[in-house]
């Protein structure tokens, strides 16, 4: 009789035990929070901070350091046409635009692009629209935004079918950097307002350029970058990064991929939300720090990109400069600087 019940207490012990390890499993797992914070003060905030701070170190830790790639150095009249990160490199001959054509038409989708026309920019609109309407995605719905400090300036320009364009008033500001610069601001918060429901791709792209060529659905992609046309030769430590580290646009010398040009970015709409509102938030700090990088926008948009590589980057053909000459790698140009004395635009 002993023996009975001394069995049925370990018998007894043991499924409480087993019990016991399934729960602890089971709350270390499967609960929302983990354990540890269930002891500590304000949870959230310290599991955010050892995140935040358990991330900073990972990512200081892991600096990339991998060779840059190079555009030209393929083959000599071929491009590069595919990142270190697997991101297509779009250039004439890349790709079949009948074929593009017949598979995003069906998709009816709204493209949106933002231009701004401050100042003396204004005289660059009506060219930039006009081409845009010979050249930029044809046949599809295209959302115009155009930010001026001066509506009446903006010309009429007949649209195709499909094509609007809406004239949004902005301040003007004495010094053109800062007009650059808060392009990033103005555009995130165009999206947060009314662009996220209008369109399903936007472009942000300078005003004082004008199309070419055919500029279609090869370009879209979650978050499209251009390479400037006057860097996609030379080594990174040749690119015009902003380089000092009190800077948030820092980039080291082993550091960076291509040389982005600020005059041409673009992307699925969320994507292009996240992105300038982060570019905003790291000029707001310099801005704190009594700092401009560089190169304005284009220095944070180039930080940027480096940390969240572009899903799809655009050849020089999509942002090329007419003062230079066109190498042979380059076959159709099809948005490019005007060659313009910037004298009188600056005032
Ligand atoms: O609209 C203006 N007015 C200005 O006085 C200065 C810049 N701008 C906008 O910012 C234009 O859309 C320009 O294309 C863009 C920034 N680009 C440039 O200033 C030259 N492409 C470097």
């Amino acid at each position: 009789m002993r023996y009975t019940k001394l069995g049925l207490g370990l018998v007894s012990c043991l499924f409480v035990g087993v019990g016991l390890w399934a729960l602890w499993i089971f709350s270390e797992n499967w609960l929302p929070v983990s354990y540890v914070s269930y002891y500590l003060p304000c949870p959230e905030i310290f599991n955010m901070k050892l995140q935040y701070k358990g991330e900073k170190t990972f990512q200081a830790m892991t600096q990339l350091h991998y060779p840059q790639p190079k555009l030209l150095e393929q083959r000599p009249t071929k491009l590069l046409t595919l990142t270190p990160w697997l991101a297509p490199i779009i250039s004439e001959g890349t790709f079949d635009p009948t074929l593009l054509h017949s598979i995003y038409q069906p998709l009816n989708l709204t493209i949106g692009l933002t231009v701004f026309a401050v100042g003396r920019y204004v005289h660059f609109i009506q060219h930039f629209l006009e081409s845009a309407e010979a050249f930029f995605m044809q046949g599809y719905l295209v959302h115009y935004y155009v930010f001026t400090d001066n509506p009446a300036a903006i010309p009429r320009v007949p649209l195709g079918p499909g094509r609007l364009l809406s004239v949004i008033p902005i301040l003007g500001y004495p010094r053109w950097e800062e007009i650059s610069m808060r392009r990033m601001e103005t555009i995130s918060q165009l999206i947060a307002k009314r662009a996220h429901h209008e369109v399903n791709y936007l472009f942000c792209l300078d005003v004082d350029m004008v199309f070419r060529n055919s500029w279609g659905p090869e370009t879209l992609g979650d978050m499209v970058a251009a390479i400037h046309p006057g860097y996609y030769a030379v080594p990174r430590q040749q690119f015009p990064y902003e380089r000092r580290r009190v800077s948030t646009a820092f980039v080291d010398d082993n550091e960076g991929d291509f040389y982005y040009g600020g005059a041409v970015f673009g992307g699925r709409v969320a994507k292009v939300y996240e992105f300038t509102s982060g570019c905003h938030m790291a000029i707001l700090t310099d801005k704190a720090n009594g700092i401009m990088a560089a190169w304005q926008e284009e220095s944070h948009l180039n930080r940027r990109f480096i940390t969240h590589k572009p899903s799809k980057v655009l050849s020089p053909e999509y942002l090329w400069d007419d003062r230079k000459p066109q190498p042979p790698t380059l076959k159709l140009i099809r948005f490019s600087t005007l060659d313009k004395e910037t004298s009188w635009l600056r005032g």
